[in-house]
């Protein structure tokens, strides 16, 4: 992570958009396949290969002249890194362009000829998988989505990257023509290159239910939903399809804890994985960011100053025209008045985003409040009037013991500068 300390960045949410897994892509479009995706937050152990040693393949011995030592999946480094870059003589590349299991594969066919053994019986029935096992025991080769043993198949995109992630033979020196690659830095149990590889495991964990019956917008943390309908497809068709809006709070009250961890200040690492699916499935994503606000909660008592007690829900985001302009039950609109921006860096006609602050707060007592700030320097003299639009809707699936106000019920307080000017408004509800 670039940016560790979360609090004072005032990060709020991890947002993302998914495609709907389940809108009949999948090979049997199976609506029991279902499981979860979890984020982890924190400190995350960088020991791929857990043996509490750390990886690295310009460690690997070149014609034998480093020492390693053998672990469960192959070798490892015995001297510590100081630099990762591959040997100046290119001849020496694939030596040590060959994985975490720090092998070629003809020494992985030596090294798990048992695991071979017992696997040529269950995968008899699958000749082109036990092909590519025996070949690739450790299964860390890398292929290039677009290398020439794909141009008999004419695959799609999933299978075309199915192998773009491997490990081994990834960093091939260029000969001629595209170089085959996906990075040319040596692989290392390092993920964020500091030249020591982290064990810890202290983290924050949040779940994202992916279940058809749970894809609701106001639950597991689905914000919105957008439908698309994305015209000549692969297959010449066109078909709606629709994408969430995933949106987790880092301080939500449903997040797990591991390990020793109790705010937010250093965030090393995010990790995400899926667990529970009975098959495999894809989940196809847009826009996976940390969202950052100007706008921060109050925390305190606004008459005390004494930290208060958490509300139940009480969130601030932001909603805009682009992501929320179906919105339902209420669509996001301009407000009267305001124009979307052109964006004058770009050569054709583009507008801007249009975006407004969003608060949502739930058990608001009698005479009670929520409070919203930020930091800013305005020269107000410059100004003669303070325009704010605002809008004010009721949830749409309210909890069963709360009660809807009226109109008038509400208001809202702006305050300006330190020494604060108060402008009170009644609010109507539409
Ligand atoms: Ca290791
Ligand atoms: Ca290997
Ligand atoms: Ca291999
Ligand atoms: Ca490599």
């Amino acid at each position: 992570m670039e940016t560790n300390n979360f609090e004072e960045a005032n990060v709020q949410y991890i947002q993302l958009w998914v495609m709907d897994p389940y809108n009949g892509d999948a090979p049997n479009n199976d609506f029991d396949n279902k499981g979860a995706l979890y984020f982890n937050l924190g400190d995350i152990s960088e020991d791929i290969l857990r043996d509490g040693f750390e990886g690295y393949e310009n460690g690997l011995p070149v014609n034998g002249n480093a020492q390693f030592r053998e672990n469960a999946w192959g070798r490892t480094p015995v001297a510590q890194n100081v630099l990762y870059a591959f040997d100046r003589d290119e001849t020496t590349r694939s030596q040590q362009d060959v994985g975490f299991d720090g092998q070629i594969n003809d020494d992985e066919k030596t090294y798990r000829s048992n695991f071979l053994t017992a696997i040529r019986g269950i995968v008899s029935q699958n000749p082109n998988e036990l092909n590519r096992l025996e070949n690739d025991p450790s299964s860390d080769d890398f292929l290039y989505f677009r290398d020439n043993s794909y141009a008999d198949t004419i695959p799609g995109i999933l299978d075309r990257y199915k192998y773009y992630n491997g490990v081994e033979n990834n960093s091939p020196v260029a000969t001629s023509g595209t170089i085959q690659s996906n990075y040319q830095q040596p692989d290392a149990e390092d993920v964020n290159r500091v030249n020591g590889m982290e064990v810890d495991e202290n983290y924050f964990q949040y779940k994202v239910d992916i279940d058809p019956t749970k894809m609701v917008v106001g639950q597991n943390y689905i914000a919105d939903v957008f439908e698309a309908n994305p015209t000549n497809i692969r297959n010449g068709t066109s078909k709606p399809v629709k994408w969430y809006l995933i949106k987790i709070p880092v301080n939500d009250k449903d997040r797990e804890q591991f390990g020793q961890i109790s705010d937010l200040k250093s965030v090393k690492f995010i990790r995400m994985f899926m667990k529970d699916f009975k098959d495999p499935i894809v989940l196809r994503f847009a826009r996976l960011e940390l969202l950052r606000g100007e706008w921060r909660k109050y925390d305190y008592n606004l008459q005390t100053n004494l930290a208060d007690v958490t509300p139940d829900l009480f969130e601030v985001g932001a909603v805009s025209l682009e992501e929320n302009g179906q919105r339902d039950p209420v669509n996001y609109v301009l407000p009267p008045g305001i124009d979307r921006q052109s964006n004058v860096t770009s050569t054709t006609e583009q507008l801007l985003n249009e975006q407004a602050l969003s608060v949502r707060i739930c058990q608001l007592q009698g005479n009670d409040y929520r409070a919203v700030y930020k930091n800013t320097k305005v020269d107000m003299r410059n100004y003669k009037r303070i325009q704010m639009n605002l809008h004010i809707e009721a949830f749409k699936n309210p909890p069963s013991t709360s009660t809807i106000p009226e109109d008038g019920d509400i208001s809202l307080k702006v305050r300006l500068g330190t020494d604060f000017l108060i402008i009170t408004m009644s609010m109507i509800f539409h």
